[in-house]
């Protein structure tokens, strides 16, 4: 399978066998989601951004209509802003905090 096929068919496969694993189908309640940031994710740097450990916290970056559950929206905003982060620290830009120089694009 092409890199990009399989990405994206990840992200999709992950997000329904979490959001259907209770509750409302299609919709990640903060349990599932929990599940999820736990498992799915393992850098080091991803998870930094977004944790498991704070679960009130990553709930309310992703919950972005406030219906107290994740929907698939939702879920690729915070796939998209992961990859932009590894994006960022893959160019050396943006991975650890250096103040100041955080307006500076290219
Ligand atoms: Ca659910
Ligand atoms: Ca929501």
């Amino acid at each position: 399978m092409a890199r990009l096929d399989s990405a994206i068919i990840s992200i999709v496969e992950v997000f329904m066998e979490y959001a259907d694993d209770e509750g409302k189908k299609g919709q990640l309640n903060k349990e599932e989601l929990k599940r999820v940031l736990e498992k799915e994710i393992q850098n080091p740097e991803l998870k930094d951004k977004i944790s498991a450990g704070d679960i009130e916290e990553a709930m309310e970056l992703l919950d972005k209509n406030h219906d107290g559950e994740v929907n698939f929206r939702e879920f690729c905003k915070c796939v998209c802003v992961l990859a932009k982060c590894y994006y960022q620290s893959k160019r050396g830009k943006g991975g650890k905090k250096s103040k100041g120089k955080e307006d500076q694009e290219d």
